[in-house]
């Protein structure tokens, strides 16, 4: 009852999304890659541009400590400005994992040519984004890159306004906010 309940009432998901550094790098890459957001229907919520520490970097991605390509994937995440995402829409963390399509960018290629990692992608590694894999993850992963933003508070204070279309793009911030007039 409470899963359809909430189904039916579209509420609003929010995601982690990340321009990893080989996207950043390339100012024209960049740009196509956030108005691809914009042309996908997601809610830009928050947006910054930040580099990582190394210690920041093998945090992120602890889980990861055992693999062998967990030494290329610290040092690429360090190595250089990354722009990071909470994005919002319904379903929003499934939705941005199908845009950003498979780990493996040949594989992407191959299976799913329409996806960013699949345009953009160069190595396995350095694959273009990142984006929670959970409503789980989003929650964590959201803390760790916007600690000043409270989730809970937004969908409380925020969410019905932005579920009604009751925003506006700022082109300055490059995010949507509230309409002031609504
Ligand atoms: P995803 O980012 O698609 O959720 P994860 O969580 O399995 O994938 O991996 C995290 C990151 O580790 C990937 N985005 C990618 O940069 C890197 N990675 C994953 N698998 C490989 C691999 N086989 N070789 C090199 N790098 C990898």
């Amino acid at each position: 009852m409470l899963l359809s309940a909430r189904r039916l009432s579209n509420v609003l998901q929010l995601t982690l999304a990340v321009l990893k550094p080989d996207a950043v790098a390339h100012p024209v890459m960049l740009e196509a890659l956030h108005q691809r957001i914009l042309d996908s229907n997601f809610v830009i919520v928050r947006s910054k541009d930040l580099v990582w520490r190394r210690r920041d970097s093998e945090s992120f991605y602890a889980e990861h400590s055992g693999r062998l390509f967990y030494q290329r994937l610290v040092e690429f995440m360090s190595s250089g400005p990354m722009r990071a995402y909470v994005l919002a829409r319904e379903d929003a963390v499934r939705h941005w994992r199908a845009l950003m399509g498979p780990t493996k960018v040949f594989r992407a290629r191959y299976t799913s040519p329409g996806t960013i990692r699949a345009q953009f992608g160069l190595t396995d590694t350095r694959n273009t984004t990142h984006g929670s894999d959970s409503v789980e993850s989003a929650q964590r992963e959201i803390r760790f890159f916007f600690p000043d933003f409270c989730a809970e508070e937004w969908m409380e204070k925020e969410e019905p306004s932005f579920r009604l279309g009751r925003i506006h793009y700022d082109l300055k911030k490059q995010i949507h906010t509230l309409s002031t007039h609504s």
